[in-house]
């Protein structure tokens, strides 16, 4: 076992991909030496940068058809948790932080029944408009393969209205784990991982790049796990439009799958490290304090993470399943938390242009 370790540490070393068997193995490796190895890729790739964003999110509804049994976020029409905001409500959000110096709005929602598409690009326009330094990173894949359907329009007519409108880029969540044996009991009413991929491929190809995420630490296996990982790579390998890979760590509570206990901190470090490794054409890995917590958000920069995300202020989808982490973190907070690890501070836009 130890001269595999070996043979896959020298691999690394050279640059060289590794196939799924190899990243599979490295599973069994001590979190350490992992961790060693992402970081050499991380450092290979930014130095000793890491970045953060000074963003915004919004989400405009949880009225949800989907009810993926992982979300707690999600609510059926007439519950009374359930919330869709009117395009005032929006405006009164965005206007309230206009003296912020916010160079991303993160905007995500459900996949909702009653909504017309022209609210969507509406909605866009109107922030657009009201903050038009800032970049727009606007509905996963999963809303717009709902929009399609809404819109009686294809796929690149759907991206072409919403870029007009504003959008930038989109973000990385529905992605889930691509295996249809999870997704059938995960969530059956979402698109496949073959949808989600195509959706992804089009938007890249029409100049809309994109992230991607990865949901784990629930009922899928490391080897969905490193197939999930392997997929995004060869998309990759075509496209290039991916910026940035999220993994995102279940949060059980308040889910149909509270039963479940969550990855561990072992778990969640592990997969950290082996998606940097394994996403060799993928720039930017995110450490998503909000599903992480700060602390282990802080930890996971020495295990191939590049990134913290960003300042946030209101976030609902992880805190409706009771996540422990705070709402915000402001700027001082995010680069004391990275100047601790001994890593240098950058501000960054979507894009990851630095900002001065
Ligand atoms: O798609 C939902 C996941 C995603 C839970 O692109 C859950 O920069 C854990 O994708 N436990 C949305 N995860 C969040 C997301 C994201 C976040 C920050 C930045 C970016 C980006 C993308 O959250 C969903 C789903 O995969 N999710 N419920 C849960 N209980």
């Amino acid at each position: 076992m130890e001269s595999e370790i070996e043979e896959i540490a020298k691999k690394i070393e050279k640059g060289e991909r590794l196939s799924l068997e190899e990243g599979l193995r490295l599973y069994d490796a001590p979190l350490l030496t992992i961790g060693e190895l992402a970081k050499k890729v991380k450092e290979r790739l930014h130095g000793k940068k890491v970045y953060y964003v000074y963003n915004q999110h919004i989400n405009y509804s949880n009225i949800c058809k989907n009810l993926c049994k992982f979300c707690a976020f999600g609510k059926p029409k007439g519950d009374p948790q359930g919330f869709t905001l009117t395009l005032e409500e929006i405006e009164q959000k965005i206007k309230a932080r206009l003296d912020e110096p916010i160079k991303e709005i993160h905007i995500v929602g459900s996949v909702q029944p009653d909504l017309p598409f022209d609210y969507y690009v509406e909605l866009i326009k109107l922030v657009h408009s009201l903050r038009p330094e800032a970049i727009i990173k606007a509905y996963t894949i999963t809303e717009i393969a709902h929009f399609t359907e809404i819109s009686g329009k294809n796929t690149e007519q759907v991206l072409r209205i919403l870029k007009e409108a504003g959008v930038q880029v989109l973000p990385g969540g529905g992605a889930e784990i691509f295996a249809q044996r999870v997704r059938q009991k995960i969530c059956p009413r979402k698109i496949s991982g073959e949808k989600w991929l195509n959706i992804a491929q089009i938007a890249h190809r029409s100049g809309i790049p994109t992230n991607c995420t990865m949901l784990f630490g629930h009922i899928e296996t490391k080897k969905e796990r490193l197939e999930h990982l392997i997929a995004l790579r060869e998309l990759q390998d075509e496209t290039k439009g991916f910026i940035c890979f999220i993994p995102l760590c279940f949060h059980p509570q308040n889910t149909k799958l509270s039963h479940l206990p969550g990855p561990s901190g072992v778990d969640i470090l592990k997969t950290m490290a082996i998606s940097r490794i394994m996403l060799d054409n993928i720039p930017h890995i995110k450490a998503y304090w909000v599903m992480l917590t700060p602390k282990l958000a802080q930890v996971a920069l020495n295990f191939g993470a590049d990134d913290l995300d960003g300042t946030i202020i209101e976030e609902k989808i992880t805190h409706m399943a009771e996540a422990q982490s705070p709402q915000a973190l402001t700027r001082a907070e995010l680069e004391s938390l990275i100047r601790e690890t001994g890593y240098k501070p950058i501000e960054r836009d979507t894009f990851f242009r630095e900002i001065n």
